[in-house]
């Protein structure tokens, strides 16, 4: 176990380096499965665990990253500083007591808990998970364990998750918190900050988590009202033993409240890698966090937005291999979130609004050939066969229903493998339910399409089945 471990912690470490050069990293093969599988037996679990059944349904959600870092925003004495911006700290290795005082500058007046709660709504997102406290110890609520904290150390004085609450409340969207339980960059005796603070090896770490992390895990946990989930990460340092004692608190004090895959000891579903999509079915609850542009916490100078017909491929490329995604957005230091993404979010939403009942709820596709296949001729750096994606279409199910999401409109669609009898086939997008031409003999179905596609994102046909 002790070597898992480690192995865990050397290959997350080694992402984070990688996280600078995102470019580089993208053109290459990507080193890692996006996902480590469970086994069968844990992914039934997963599958049947009553407290993860809001977020299997929920299929979509908001990340935001919000923080110091925001003021900043790329940009530290006059230096771009490559990678993503909520690293600033690490990457320039400001000092703690250079860092600290941005603190002084924070004061978000423009910040609207309802309007950040309207936009989830909006966008279709099912849940919004805010960064509580990042890797720079910073903590967005009012906090008695320390006063590195929005309401004593910011002229703003407000608490954004105490507002938070009551828009998500309002609007029924499950609020999480994102902690950071393993590295703090403020604390001594935190891991990462080994700029201040020396190696972490050399750090009583246990003295931290005594002191910070379960202490501020206890306060979100009280605060707040229910949360959907506590949603740790980068487990440095986090042996099982050290992670029991966030879940057992977790579980003592809100029994419904998840706790995800990167705590350091077994959560209630499993995470991808950052912006990493499998090739296939993945059986089990699991989540891709992913950003809009190509940081999470603000940057002044990224401007590199992915299209709503991105975001509505990714969602259902996920949700059709069986995961949630989990879409990032940064706002600004003065509150707002970038009008670029709130504007791709809007879009997304709109679609969502006539074709979400092939989303919400729905499970993994039963065919498999409208991935892609292993193309054997290409090798990548490991000199396995590279996955060439296919993009034609995606699947999505309910009970005696089949979603078929069209990318590229055809003439005609031809599906092989159909298991039961279509007894009728429409377009979400058209309200008149009017049925689509089709035959069918044994599981080869042939559908002939209206000329155009009813929308520019993706067309979803529903197929009712007997
Ligand atoms: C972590 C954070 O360090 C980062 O700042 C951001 O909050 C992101 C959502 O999570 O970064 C990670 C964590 C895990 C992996 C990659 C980046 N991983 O397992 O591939």
């Amino acid at each position: 176990m002790a070597t898992l471990l480690i192995g865990v912690t050397v290959a997350i470490a080694l992402r984070f380096k990688a996280a600078g050069q995102q470019q580089n990293q993208q053109a290459a093969s990507p080193p890692r499965p996006a996902i480590t599988m469970a086994s069968p037996e844990d992914a039934a679990r997963e599958m049947n665990n009553p407290r993860s059944k809001w977020f299997r349904e929920a299929k979509y959600g908001l990340f935001i990253h919000w923080g110091l870092y925001a003021i900043p925003a790329g940009t530290w004495k006059g230096q771009q500083i490559p990678g993503i911006g909520e690293w600033i700290m690490n990457r320039a290795k400001v000092p703690v007591k250079e860092y600290e005082q941005l603190a002084a500058q924070f004061n978000p007046v423009k910040f609207n808990a309802e309007e950040w709660a309207q936009l989830a709504q909006d966008a279709g997102m099912k849940y919004l998970t805010i960064t509580s406290k990042h890797h720079d110890g910073f903590a967005l609520f009012k906090s008695q364990v320390s006063k590195y904290n929005i309401v004593d150390a910011t002229p703003f004085k407000r608490d954004p998750l105490k507002e938070l609450q009551a828009a998500c409340a309002k609007r029924g969207i499950k609020l999480c918190f994102y902690y950071s339980q393993a590295q703090d960059w403020h604390e001594p005796n935190g891991a990462g900050n080994t700029w201040d603070f020396g190696p972490d090896d050399k750090k009583d770490f246990d003295q931290y988590l005594r002191d910070k992390a379960l202490p501020q895990t206890r306060e979100i946990l009280t605060q707040y009202g229910p949360l959907g989930m506590i949603w740790f990460d980068t487990p440095r340092l986090m042996t099982e033993q050290r992670a029991e004692q966030f879940t057992k608190m977790v579980r003592e004090l809100q029994p419904d409240c998840l706790v995800n895959g990167r705590l350091g000891g077994k959560g209630d579903y499993r995470s991808t890698g950052d912006n990493r999509i499998p090739d296939q079915v993945v059986p089990g609850v699991w989540e891709v966090p992913a950003t809009i542009n190509d940081t999470w916490g603000y940057k002044s100078y990224d401007n590199n937005w992915k299209p709503p017909s991105e975001i509505v491929f990714k969602l259902v490329d996920i949700v059709s291999k069986g995961g949630n995604y989990l879409l990032n957005v940064g706002p600004t230091a003065e509150g707002v979130i970038p009008q670029p993404s709130v504007d791709v979010l809007r879009k997304v939403g709109q679609w969502l609004n006539v074709n979400g009942e092939a989303i919400y709820g729905a499970g993994a596709s039963p065919f498999g050939q409208e991935f892609g296949k292993l193309d054997e001729t290409k090798k990548d750096q490991r000199g396995q066969p590279v996955f060439e994606q296919a993009k034609e279409w995606r699947a999505t199910t309910k009970p005696g229903r089949l979603y078929i999401h069209i990318f590229t409109w055809p003439k005609e669609f031809t599906l092989d493998g159909v298991k039961g009898k279509v007894t009728k086939a429409y377009l979400l997008a058209d309200p008149k339910r009017k049925g689509l031409k089709y035959s069918q003999t044994d599981g080869k179905l042939v559908m002939q399409l209206p000329d155009k596609a009813p929308s520019e994102l993706a067309s979803v046909i529903r197929l009712d089945l007997k």
